[in-house]
């Protein structure tokens, strides 16, 4: 054995043997349970960073510890592959986003295997190649035939001068992130998904979850279930002018709270509502404001934030319940796509509303009353919205009635006159993805001027991305490229024309999950066998970033696919882990133009206090100080990201790997510390000298064929720390997903294993158990050194043959105990008695002692109290 710990020769020969062995090849294996764990796979961005490393060491202790538990595990790993950083490095750089990506892929695959997780790599697949996106493409078809997919016309970001459509992210203050030119609206034709008519499926089945409660918060924040009304108000004779239809008649709104409708003082639609256009076709003050309306952000958190603006439109309409006219109003905050793009306005009693009718000086009513409370016009409070507490007033025969009471009330006198109905409404809009880029998944549809929108026959498929192509940042690349687009009419024959969008790169994600079951099947997205076998994911870990999209997204698909009978499952990941996280401390200096310049922390040396916190830090190239900022997560515009890459070269991987998991729990942030790194490499090193001094001093133990009973104490001692440390490592990787404190239990067995004498052959047979213990409980965590100690320690049979160790039930018995022996409340020796030794026999022990016997002398007995487990105190 080497006297020292080389984790450069130790890691590969790990790595080597586990692949040899195919460990981590798996098929479906009926003689095993079946675990699937799963980490969000990474976006082939160039290099790894310090997030993925804690995310997929998170994953690989899970899947260890399951492996030695006698699972059959699945991990698996790829890559998702297309997206927009793609196509700007593309145009930054001139090189073809393929080639980009693929170079990136390969160097982060052998990042991924230098930190020896215990993946398949045989499953691995890039989204982006046409053997997996063809299944997309094919399932997409069947939807569209099926109408879950349908085309309408739809608003998106258009930047006027990069002649192309922003995603929200590119749009910044209002402007094009690239051209800087304000952005406009437009509407274009883009495929959806009814993810609408599943909101209830997916609101209802969240309960069945194992996942965080807050995640399924903000989940159920998001698919926003409201309980309401649909209120009709009959639009005024002399306001009818332009207008058709339904909408001449009625002007219909969405209301959660038809018990304050007396209150209603005005009305207000959308701008692109039909009787804001018909309002507008003779009032140019009118148009303007909504080309204005138009022409805004289509985010939604915008429009929370952004300054209330309407204009009136001389229009008005009837309040089905007393009679009175109201003025209907276009106003900017009511949004066209939730509910029926109109509002009745109750300023009373809606924030929205209150602050409208200030501004614009319209009457406000109060109906809903609170106890005595002072209802003031010129300052909202927030009683005034009170849906528990408060009752109604100034409402006529439903004054007095609360909230409940009122809506049941006004609901059926607005049956009655055919007036309303009461209406579930689900914040959640059908999801668009049509993508007016050149990196993503072609949708397979072909425009026929005769046929119209006809889906690609399935033997046409892959619809094939073409991947010599070098995006130029303007307008749509595939729209330039007549040799993609010019096709013939699957149905008629006639030339047409392919649809040149590409799909939203959350599709990919949706359903990669199902994907690596069966990577290689070649009839169709999943194998029967694979899916019956894996199920769902038992663990999915990732970040808390993606707790609304991409799981909503990917539990949307798996129902899809469920109702398709492709999978057996309805739901894709049973538990969820969402990790914290990973944060590093900031340095800046403000330069000229009041913009901050952030250093590296490892251009940087730190000043501390006795305490260890910073008080000044100097740059190191130059030795001027720097401003020490916040300890924040690590990222790119921070410039306080540490390179994974640097670590594993200086320490080895199971050093990173150590230190990530014993610095906080999984959910928590864990703050980077170079302190804490080095202390996680000290732990190996003394680890590995533990081993090798053990093995040096003398041969190899035997097994145990006496029993332990013969023992000395502090073996028994030892064993019973053991054992105890056994369960509680295998409850904290297990139930607990607390990994730090596992690694904790594990420092303590050591150091009282260094305290105890294991000399003898009694005692390096504990050593024995002791040692090869150790290296399986932290197998998961630093797998390549306790691979090469369990070698040293036991040649003849595989670690992960082994598996995990056996908690020896009797050890946990503690068979002898320590007891205090006081005199008149002094304490004057220690007994060692039997765990179960009877109370008289504990006194006689007591009385015996030389202690005892000292103090005790020539005086009379007075009492013995014995407090079990603790103490004998004899009173003279
Ligand atoms: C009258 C009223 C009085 C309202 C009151 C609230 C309080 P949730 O709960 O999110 O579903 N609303 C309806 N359609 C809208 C649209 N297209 N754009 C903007 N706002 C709209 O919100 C429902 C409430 O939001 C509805 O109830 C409506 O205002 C408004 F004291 O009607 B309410
Ligand atoms: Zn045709």
């Amino acid at each position: 054995m080497q006297e020292h710990y080389q984790p450069s020769a130790v890691e590969p020969a790990a790595q080597q043997a586990w692949q040899q062995a195919r460990l981590f090849n798996v098929s479906e294996d009926t003689a095993k349970p079946k675990y699937y764990c799963l980490s969000m796979f990474p976006y082939p961005s160039g290099k790894l960073h310090m997030g993925h490393v804690r995310n997929y060491t998170i994953g690989d202790v899970r899947s260890r510890f399951k492996l030695l538990n006698g699972f059959n595990v699945l991990q698996p790993m790829g890559w998702d592959a297309f997206g927009m950083p793609a196509e700007n490095a593309a145009i930054e750089r001139k090189v073809a986003p393929a080639k980009w990506t693929y170079e990136n892929i390969a160097y982060m695959r052998g990042q991924l295997k230098s930190l020896g997780f215990a993946i398949d790599w045989e499953r691995e697949f890039a989204t982006c190649s046409p053997e997996y996106y063809r299944w997309e493409q094919l399932f997409f078809t069947k939807l569209f035939e099926k109408g879950v997919i349908y085309r309408k016309n739809g608003t998106v970001n258009w930047d006027p001068v990069d002649q192309t459509v922003l995603a929200n992210e590119q749009v910044i203050d209002g402007r094009g992130w690239r051209s800087g030119a304000p952005v406009e609206k437009r509407e274009i034709p883009m495929y959806y998904f009814k993810i609408t008519d599943y909101a209830e499926q997916l609101l209802a089945d969240l309960d069945g979850l194992d996942w965080p409660e807050q995640v399924k918060t903000m989940q159920r924040n998001w698919i926003g279930k409201s309980r309401g009304m649909t209120v009709r108000f009959a639009v005024a004779d002399d306001s009818k002018a332009g207008l058709s239809g339904g909408y001449a008649e009625f002007l219909q709104v969405y209301t959660t709270r038809p018990d304050t409708l007396m209150g209603a003082t005005y009305v207000a639609v959308a701008a692109e509502h039909p009787l804001a256009t018909a309002a507008a076709q003779d009032k140019p003050e009118l148009q303007a404001f909504i080309a204005e309306c138009k022409a805004g952000s289509v985010a939604e958190a915008d429009m929370a934030t952004m300054e209330k603006k309407g204009v009136p439109t001389g229009r008005y309409v009837v309040n089905p319940l007393n009679g009175e006219r109201l003025e209907v109003w276009i106003a900017n905050y009511v949004l066209w796509g939730y509910g029926d793009g109109a509002v009745m306005a109750v300023p009373a009693h809606d924030e929205r509303d209150f602050e409208f009718a200030g501004k614009y000086r319209l009457p406000v009513k109060q109906v809903i009353a609170v106890g005595d409370a002072e209802f003031d016009e010129m300052q909202w409070q927030d009683w005034y919205a009170d849906k528990e507490t408060g009752r109604l007033k100034n409402s006529g025969e439903f004054d007095g009635m609360d909230f409940q009471t009122a809506f049941d009330a006004v609901a059926a006198k607005l049956q009655s006159l055919n007036a309303g109905e009461p209406k579930i409404q689900y914040r959640l809009r059908d999801w668009g993805i049509s993508r007016q880029r050149y990196w993503g998944c072609p949708i397979p549809i072909v425009h026929c001027e005769s046929c119209g929108d006809v889906p690609v026959p399935e033997q046409d498929l892959p619809v094939v991305l073409p991947e010599d192509v070098v995006p130029d940042g303007s307008g749509s690349q595939l729209a330039k490229m007549p040799e993609f687009y010019e096709t013939e009419c699957p149905r008629c024959g006639q030339p047409a024309k392919r649809e040149t969008d590409t799909m939203d790169t959350f599709m990919e994600s949706s359903w990669y999950q199902f994907r690596y079951l069966s990577p290689k099947f070649s009839d169709g997205m999943v194998a029967p066998e694979a899916a019956q076998y894996w199920q769902a994911a038992d663990q999915y870990i990732g970040g808390i970033e993606h707790a609304i999209l991409h799981l909503l997204y990917a539990r949307f698909f798996t129902k899809l696919m469920h109702e398709e009978g492709i999978v057996a499952v309805n739901e894709p990941f049973h538990s969820l882990l969402t990790q914290g996280m990973v944060l590093q401390a900031t340095y800046y200096r403000e330069t000229e133009n009041g913009k901050k310049q952030w250093f590296n922390p490892a251009e940087v040396d730190v000043e501390t206090d006795d305490k260890g916190r910073p008080v000044s830090a100097v740059l190191r190239s130059d030795g001027l100080p720097v401003v020490i900022g916040g300890v924040e997560k690590m990222s790119k515009s921070k410039n306080n990201g540490v390179d994974p890459q640097q670590i594993i070269d200086a320490y080895g991987a199971d050093t990173a790997r150590l230190f990530m998991m014993f610095a906080s729990p999984p959910e928590q942030s864990l703050e980077w510390s170079d302190a804490g790194v080095d202390g996680a490499h000290r732990f190996l090193r003394r680890l590995w000298r533990t081993v090798y001094e053990f093995k040096n001093s003398g041969a190899a133990a035997e097994a145990f064929s006496d029993g332990h009973d013969s023992l000395p104490k502090a073996l028994k001692d030892l064993r019973h720390k053991l054992h105890a440390t056994i369960a509680k490592v295998g409850d904290d990787y297990g139930r607990r997903q607390q990994f730090n404190t596992a690694i904790a239990a594990v420092m303590e067995l050591l150091n009282q294993y260094d305290k105890t004498d294991c000399s003898g052959g009694q005692g390096r047979a504990v050593a024995q158990e002791v040692l090869e213990a150790v290296t399986r409980l932290l197998w998961p965590i630093v797998p390549h050194i306790c691979e090469a100690l369990w070698r040293e320690l036991r040649p003849s049979e595989t670690l992960w043959a082994a598996g995990w160790p056996a908690v020896d039930e009797a050890a946990l018995v503690k068979a002898e105990i320590e007891m205090m022996v006081q005199v008149n409340g002094k304490l004057r020796d220690k007994i060692v008695v039997a765990a179960d030794a009877a109370q008289d026999a504990v006194q006689a022990a007591a009385l015996a002692t030389a202690g005892a016997q000292k103090f005790t002398e020539g005086k009379p007995l007075k009492k013995v109290i014995v407090v079990p487990g603790r103490l004998v105190n004899i009173v003279v």
